[in-house]
């Protein structure tokens, strides 16, 4: 006789085998209904033994209650990016460096569809997946294990013995385009709000706070990497089917390839697949095959070296060019806008597209009335293409670039050589004004939450701020006396305005709203010079120095704090009790404190790894090197940067000597 228990392993092998065969083979070997009864009697069988419930059991797919919000989680390996490329010329350079650096004929590459889903990462321990986190910034993403649990192609239990104890994957979870439909399909019945494409659909999905409701949305999943590396075999080919054997589904159209040709050919064989697919892609990704091979390859930035992504053309539609409008920017750039009879392009409804500036409009000869082409790709503002003028029932009169400002009638200035015109009214012009404020209010600079696009309106329109100074000088009574403004509300906006001043020097500079400074360099530069005083000092030598600035970011900072009323604006900040944190990372009293290091040529290690390491040391890292530097850190392949050194007479650190280094200060590089 059985016991319970036993039956209760068997039930569950059983379903496991059935998923296997239905989501990874696809190629199911029972009804649905058979399916549906081994379910039942395992529920059956769990009730009865509760104790024997376990959380990889496949009754447990929906259990966890909602949750408050997503924890986040910190990969332990950052998922990178992939570098994009449009045609085959840059497949042939990328080949061209990889067997270069190789150095042993033809590459071998895995070649797989690239997936319009989101990526996530999957961690089992013991062959139970005990983790599941969005891809974020790539190295912090959102726990969200509840809702992946939910996916029914995505094993609980691996199948097998030979898998390691602990198993990181990383795989993109989509939503097929029936599902979608038919989700769709439903919604609109319902009278609900249809999904606006798959991946809207897929991404909201995992962001709901209620796992049952993601059990409810048609999601599914392929593999496409593993991170763990022992124990698996030792190229991306090998490794995907290994994946397959342990329960993942891994896309069936992936390949094996050699060469450029090998890539392009995998490349228009899928351009002719895609229409046919259940599923969005949006282009392939090549990889190097050999792990060996893509260890001595390497990253760039955040970016492997050994992989590429294809991309196919961005999706464009037609339709009607309505009016052209302009639009005036925080920097007085004056933008043509296309006003268009809606459209859908890939999902979503366009009805306005840049037209990017003069020399273009008259390049695609864009005219008012004119049939018109728009491109969508990705999150990118839509764009118009070009025109069809064999389209035009009528002659058109081209558009006339306006001469003067439409808000403030300044006249519109075009410097030689440049292709943006901007208003030449300055801080006159009351939309540069607008702009400027409300960059300063944005949430990536001060994120003063009360103070939206239409209150920086009235308050400009009403004469209550001629510059982000004046912000801190605003009267209660003034506020309130605006329309539609309680009390209440203008004194919540004061008080945010007071909790401001307290604001780290990095989103200061970024607020400041600086050509060309965004929040990196904004980052970088409060790094390097820890105060404005310092930096309002800086000459363009200083400012090169600093990572991330070339001469042109030099030149619009040092002119910046050259204008007087910039400097004004910045002495009433001051004065107003804005007070400027420093967030210098670099640590005080660190055996390389004082010290300037420029990194330069291929390393063993990322180089933003060296750089967090000599940053932990106290030393200051830069991009170039001047008289000022400590030391050059030059991998192989070093080049100009290596030549100034020596000219410079600054001392050149090879990866050797710089590997004793990290072990004498007791530096990990394995963490
Ligand atoms: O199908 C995809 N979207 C896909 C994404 C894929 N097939 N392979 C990928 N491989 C990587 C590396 C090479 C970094 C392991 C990826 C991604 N990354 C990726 N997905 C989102 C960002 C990067």
């Amino acid at each position: 006789m059985f016991s319970g228990l036993e039956r209760i392993d068997t039930l569950r092998e059983q379903l496991q085998e059935h998923n296997y065969r239905y989501y990874v083979l696809d190629d199911p070997s029972v009804p649905d209904v058979e399916y549906d009864l081994l379910m039942r009697e395992l529920r059956e069988l769990e009730a009865v033994h509760p104790q024997a419930v376990t959380p990889d059991s496949p009754t447990q797919r929906v259990g966890a209650a909602p949750a408050e919000g997503f924890t986040p989680v910190t990969h332990t390996v950052s998922m990178l990016s992939l570098s994009d490329v449009f045609t085959d010329a840059e497949v042939e350079d990328f080949d061209r460096r990889v067997s270069t650096v190789l150095d042993r004929g033809e590459v071998t590459y895995t070649a797989e569809p690239k997936m319009d889903g989101l990526a996530v990462s999957l961690t089992y321990e013991q062959g139970s997946l005990v983790q599941a986190a969005t891809r974020g910034d790539g190295s912090r993403g959102e726990n969200v294990t509840a809702n992946v649990r939910t996916i029914e192609s995505i094993p609980l239990r691996l199948r097998g013995h030979d898998y390691p104890a602990v198993l990181e994957v990383r795989g993109e979870v989509y939503m097929p385009r029936d599902g979608f439909d038919s989700y769709n399909q439903r919604a609109r019945s319902a009278n609900e709000k249809p999904l606006a494409n798959p991946r809207n659909g897929a991404a909201g999905s995992l962001r709901q706070l209620e796992p049952k409701i993601t059990a409810g949305r048609p999601l599914a999943f392929f593999a496409y990497a593993a991170i763990t590396r022992a124990g698996l075999p030792d190229t991306q080919f090998e490794v995907l089917n290994r994946l397959r054997d342990w329960g993942f589904p891994v896309n069936p159209e992936v390949r094996r390839v050699t060469g450029v040709s090998g890539c392009t050919g995998f490349y228009h064989y899928l351009e002719e697949l895609r229409p046919g697919l259940n599923y969005d892609i949006d282009g392939v990704v090549y990889k190097v095959d050999s792990f060996d091979s893509q260890d001595e390859l390497g990253f760039v930035a955040r970016a492997p070296r050994w992989a590429v992504a294809r991309k196919f053309p961005a999706e464009e539609e037609i339709t009607r060019l309505l009016e052209i409008d302009v639009q005036v920017g925080r920097t007085g750039a004056i933008t043509p806008v296309a006003r268009l009879e809606p459209v859908s392009v890939a999902g979503v409804t366009v009805t306005n597209a840049t037209l990017h500036n003069e020399d273009e409009i008259r390049r695609k000869d864009v005219r008012p009335g004119d049939w018109v082409v728009i491109r969508r790709a990705g999150d990118v503002i839509p764009e118009v293409v070009r025109s069809l003028p064999e389209r035009r029932e009528t002659e058109l009169p081209e558009w006339p670039f306006p001469q003067n400002c439409p808000v403030c009638g300044s006249a519109i200035e075009k410097i030689d050589g440049e292709a943006i015109a901007r208003c030449s009214g300055g801080l006159f012009c009351p939309a540069q004004r607008k702009q400027s404020i409300r960059h300063f209010a944005t949430r990536k600079a001060l994120d003063i939450e009360g103070l939206g696009d239409k209150l920086v309106d009235m308050l400009v329109d009403a004469g209550l701020l001629d510059s982000v100074a004046d912000l801190f000088e605003l009267k209660l009574e003034d506020v309130a006396g605006l329309e539609r403004m309680g009390e209440k509300s203008a004194s919540n906006l004061l008080q945010q305005l007071e909790q401001c001043k307290d604001v780290s020097l990095a989103r200061l500079l970024y607020a400041l709203g600086i050509r060309e400074v965004g929040e990196v360099t904004a980052r970088s530069l409060a790094e390097v010079f820890g105060s404005m005083g310092a930096l309002e000092q800086a000459g363009i030598e200083d400012l090169l120095a600093v990572p991330d600035v070339g001469p042109i970011v030099a030149e619009h900072v040092y002119q910046f704090f050259r204008e007087a009323h910039n400097q004004m604006v910045i002495d009433q900040l001051l004065a107003a009790g804005v007070r400027p944190r420093s967030v210098r990372v670099v640590k005080a009293g660190g055996p390389l404190e004082g010290q300037v290091w420029v990194l330069t040529g291929t390393l063993e290690y990322p180089r933003s790894r060296a750089k967090k390491w000599l940053e932990s040391l106290g030393a200051k890292v830069t991009g170039s090197v001047s008289k000022n530097t400590t030391a050059l850190l030059a991998g192989e392949a070093a080049g100009s940067k290596l030549a100034k050194a020596e000219d410079l007479g600054v001392r050149v650190v090879d990866s050797e000597e710089f590997d004793g280094m990290l072990k004498e200060h007791a530096i990990n590089t394995t963490a």
